[in-house]
This record gives structure tokens, C-alpha cells and sequence, in this order.
């Protein structure tokens, strides 16, 4: 078994819908993870004991996605010094406007790097984690560029 390099967190399973387009990604660059259901506010011992113990476990990045008042990017990065990747999470009340604003206005001093609502987000904070990987990595960052390669080789010319 690979060490997992990435954890993906999430407040609830209802979130897969969305995170799992951050697995996935991860799955096609090769990068081992895992994935865990962690509730700042239903789970708060679950959140404490993974994120204190993020670092020493092998993790190198968390990419933490949560809905509403998503405060579950904001306390994992409290309790660890790991980079902390948020992602907002469509709520249905107010289309996820409510989770990217919790996410993203951090106070000074202990940053989560937000990203889109939504799939977008999720599949960009896989790439964001890869790509702080790849500074490290040679063997990752050619296939990242291999990924970004084909992405561009994917886009036709004529709209029709
Ligand atoms: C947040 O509340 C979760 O991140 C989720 O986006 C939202 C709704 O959770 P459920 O009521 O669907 O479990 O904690």
C-alpha cells in the first residue's frame, strides 16, 4: 500500500457528489490519497484527531470541501501546517455562495487556499495539490504536463 500524499475531507457524504471529482483527478495523475467524511461540527473529535495528525501520518496536502457554514477548511488548517485546499460546496439555500464566503475569509494568519464552487473547485484543488507535489517530484510533474498537454490537444478549433 502507497502512503496516501493528498487527504480529501469532507463534511458529509452528501459532498461526494462534488469531491469525488477531486478523487478522480488525483486518480488520473497517479497521486495516492484518501478520502474521509470529517464533520467540523457533527464529527469535531474526528476533524481534531485527523488534522493533528495529518502531518506525521505521511500527508502532504488536505483539500477539505464543505457546504453552508463551511468551517471545516478553516479549523483543519488550525490544526495543522499542512496546506489546507478548500473547496466550496453547492449548497442548495444559496447556491454555494454561503460556503465559498466561509471558506475564503480567513482572517490573517492561517490561510486555506479557496477554490471554485463545485466540480471546478474540486477538480482544481487536485491540480493545485499536484502541482505542489510536482516541485518535489520530477517523475508527477511530467504527468502533469502530460495531463495539461492532452487537455489542450482536447480543445477543437470550430465550435461545431
Ligand atoms: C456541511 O453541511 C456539509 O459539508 C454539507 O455540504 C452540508 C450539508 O450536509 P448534510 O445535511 O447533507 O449532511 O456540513
Amino acid at each position: 500500500m502507497t502512503t496516501p500524499r493528498v487527504g480529501i475531507i469532507m463534511g458529509s457524504r452528501s459532498d461526494w457528489e462534488t469531491m469525488r471529482h477531486a478523487a478522480d483527478t488525483l486518480v488520473a495523475l497517479g497521486v495516492a490519497h484518501e478520502t474521509k467524511v470529517v464533520s467540523a461540527h457533527r464529527t469535531p473529535q474526528r476533524l481534531y484527531d485527523y488534522a493533528t495528525t495529518a502531518a506525521a501520518r505521511g500527508l502532504h496536502v488536505v483539500i477539505a470541501g464543505a457546504g453552508g457554514a463551511a468551517h471545516l477548511p478553516g479549523m483543519a488548517a488550525a490544526m495543522t501546517r499542512l496546506p489546507v485546499l478548500g473547496v466550496p460546496v453547492e449548497s442548495k439555500a444559496l447556491s454555494g455562495m454561503d460556503s465559498l464566503l466561509s471558506i475564503v475569509q480567513m482572517p490573517a494568519g492561517i490561510p486555506v487556499g479557496t477554490l471554485a464552487i463545485g466540480r471546478a473547485g474540486a477538480v482544481n484543488a487536485a491540480l493545485l495539490a499536484a502541482a505542489i507535489l510536482a516541485t518535489t517530484d520530477a517523475d508527477l510533474a511530467t504527468r502533469l504536463d502530460a495531463w495539461r498537454t492532452a487537455q489542450t490537444d482536447a480543445v477543437a478549433e470550430s465550435p461545431e
